[in-house]
């Protein structure tokens, strides 16, 4: 699990549930509706991405990635949103957000990895469509990210979609195809039990909802996946969500 051993001098001292998280990243809207269907109280530690609030080294001392979400459970520092998922069903066990049968549990651990390795395909297409209006790198912020951010991938990913050129229209190609292998296998899930989880609604809902919420967002065309739209417009239809993710602003 992503357990993470951090030396930065504040994670001791960080007593209950702490979240670092950016409102609109799908990854931290994740975590966020977990901790809401669990409800469990944590504080808040917003962090503005187009602001550039996590290229700090003060932050990379937290999560190494310098990506959010960043749980931090009495001292104890947990990275990748799947994995926070996993931890939270782990130490809060109640509501249970898993199913008893090990098949089943293992079916929806592969929805979990799949929405881990859909992430790349997410991200571009969220740049692509959605968020350039307002996230625009200017060379100086590229350059910010050159040199104070250390994770290569991040890096190149913020080069590519600054410059919009060839490096980029691939990622674009790449992503398109990506949606239709990841959407076709949950098609496929949803043909056999109601949610991806199994019988009741769970982790691996939680991993994808906000997933549909954005592809939805973004005006992607989901007409070959009906049990896909169908299957997001209940799990999207649950109080939770819309706390956790439709109408959550950072106070
Ligand atoms: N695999 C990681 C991915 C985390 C990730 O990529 N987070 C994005 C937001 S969804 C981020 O922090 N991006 C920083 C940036 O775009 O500058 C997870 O699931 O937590």
């Amino acid at each position: 699990m992503g357990l993470y051993a951090s030396d930065h001098p504040d994670v001791p001292g960080l007593k209950g549930l702490h979240l670092y998280h950016f409102m609109l990243s799908n990854c931290s809207q994740r975590t966020r509706l977990a901790l809401e269907e669990k409800g469990l109280p944590w504080t808040s530690h917003h962090l503005n991405l187009p602001a550039n609030e996590h290229v700090t080294s003060d932050y990379q001392r937290i999560n190494p990635k310098g990506v959010v979400p960043t749980l931090v459970h009495d001292g104890q520092v947990v990275i990748e949103s799947n994995d926070i998922l996993r931890y939270l069903e782990e130490h809060f066990s109640e509501p249970s957000l898993q199913s008893n049968d090990p098949a089943e549990r293992e079916a929806m651990q592969a929805c979990m990895q799949e929405a881990g390795a859909f992430q790349g395909t997410i991200k571009v297409l969220s740049h692509e469509l959605l968020f350039r209006p307002f996230r625009k790198f200017s060379p100086e912020d590229v350059k910010l990210f050159e040199e104070r951010h250390n994770d290569a991938d991040l890096v190149s990913f913020v080069r590519d979609y600054s410059e919009d050129g060839p490096a980029w229209k691939q990622r674009v190609e790449d992503a398109q195809a990506g949606l239709v292998i990841s959407l076709d296998k949950l098609e496929a899930r949803l043909k056999e039990t109601e949610w991806l989880s199994g019988d009741a609604y769970g982790l691996a809902d939680i991993s994808w909802v906000v997933n549909v919420n954005r592809l939805i967002q973004a005006q992607v065309d989901l007409s070959n996946w009906p049990g896909f739209r169908s299957w997001g417009e209940r799990a999207m239809a649950r109080p939770a969500f819309d706390k956790a993710v439709a109408s959550y602003r950072p106070s």
